[in-house]
């Protein structure tokens, strides 16, 4: 093994990835890729604390990992795999479960927001869902998480935990540290900006999916939320421009200062126009590699079936440590 630190990251397999899921997780990843060893994975059993269509499920599963691989990372070099294919993860979360209090789980504001919007399935997974969380991250002894800044709250949790199973069974996990990018950590709906873009929004207006196309985009940016004023400016109450500007940074790595300069004067048409053109044109290389990818399932199969070995023998050696801490027979 080399001397470099470990990064292990995922998204859900809920539904399309967003612009969102690219600039707080996957732009960062690529940034990551060259100086850590990296485990990206599709946490596809995170998915099912909110009902999915099975067929569904499998297709965005397997076009996620594309996208991972279609977004710049180097699927050779960095570990990429489905979080079902390992049952590591399972295993450690029953263990780790029973190192957690309902009082902390009670706090994550994700699960109190979740099961508002979803209150006919408030299941024991939802609730349990940080503790799944925490098992991935310390299964790989990952030093860094880079995650959007929603997932802050479920970070702190997983070193509580880490710490706490440290503390009573003697140092075993590193303690791992969050890397939340400056610029883009919470990208805002296009429609309530005030609310984070999410995947699994009912309106489809409030996000950009990364497959969306070239004309739908345009449109989506379009029927942005704005405000009333015409002026482009960084500023408290301009909810729906802060979250452009955000954007347009993001996409074309200019500073905020950079970018509202450039908009100076010019009106919510003109900004629109130059955010939707930035957007696509960040992701047209991106269309072509996932398009080139679609092509060849064969090698698709191939990296994620690799994948899921490398990290099971990480993960089986974490798990016996483990299990040798806490007393079972091993
Ligand atoms: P859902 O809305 O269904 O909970 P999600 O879009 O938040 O899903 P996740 O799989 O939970 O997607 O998140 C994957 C990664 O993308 C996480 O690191 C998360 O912090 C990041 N992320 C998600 N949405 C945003 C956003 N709007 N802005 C910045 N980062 C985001
Ligand atoms: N909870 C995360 C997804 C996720 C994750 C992880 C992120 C599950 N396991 C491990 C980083 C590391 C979310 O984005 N909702």
């Amino acid at each position: 093994m080399d001397d470099k630190k470990t990064i292990f990251s995922g998204v859900q397999s809920s539904g399309f990835l967003t612009l969102g899921n690219y600039i707080g997780a996957l732009k960062n990843w690529t940034k990551l890729q060259n100086d850590y060893n990296c485990l990206f994975c599709v946490v596809d059993m995170h998915s099912i604390t909110v009902r999915q269509n099975p067929s569904e499920l499998k297709r965005r599963t397997l076009e996620i990992l594309k996208l991972y691989m279609a977004s710049g990372i180097d699927a050779e070099k960095n570990i990429l795999f489905i979080q079902s294919h390992v049952p590591a993860h399972a295993e450690l979360a029953w263990v780790l479960g029973c190192n957690t209090y309902m009082g902390e789980l009670s706090r994550m504001t994700q699960f109190k927001d979740k099961s508002a919007r979803n209150d006919e399935n408030i299941n024991a997974g939802l609730f349990t869902y940080p503790v799944l969380m925490a098992a991935d991250i310390l299964l790989y002894n990952a030093d860094l998480v880079p995650v959007g800044s929603d997932q802050k709250q479920h970070l702190e949790l997983a070193r509580d935990i880490a710490e706490r199973f440290n503390g009573v069974y003697g140092n075993l996990f590193i303690v791992p540290e969050p890397y939340i990018g400056e610029v883009g950590a919470k990208i805002m709906s296009l429609q309530e900006p005030t609310k984070k873009m999410s995947k699994s929004d009912i309106n489809p207006n409030g996000y950009i999916a990364l497959l969306d196309d070239a004309d739908t985009i345009v449109k989506k940016i379009k029927r942005a939320v704005t405000d009333s004023e015409n002026e482009v400016a960084y500023r408290e109450g301009k909810d729906g421009i802060n979250n452009l500007l955000g954007i347009y940074s993001a996409v074309t790595d200019k500073t905020m200062g950079e970018a509202q300069t450039e908009f100076e004067g010019k009106g919510y048409g003109h900004f629109k126009a130059a955010v939707a053109e930035a957007v696509v044109e960040c992701m047209r290389p991106m269309w072509q590699r996932y398009k080139e990818l679609s092509d060849n399932n064969d090698y698709v199969e191939k990296i994620y079936t690799e994948g899921a070995l490398k990290a099971a023998y990480l993960a089986d050696g974490t798990l016996k440590k483990v299990y040798e801490k806490i007393g079972f027979v091993i």
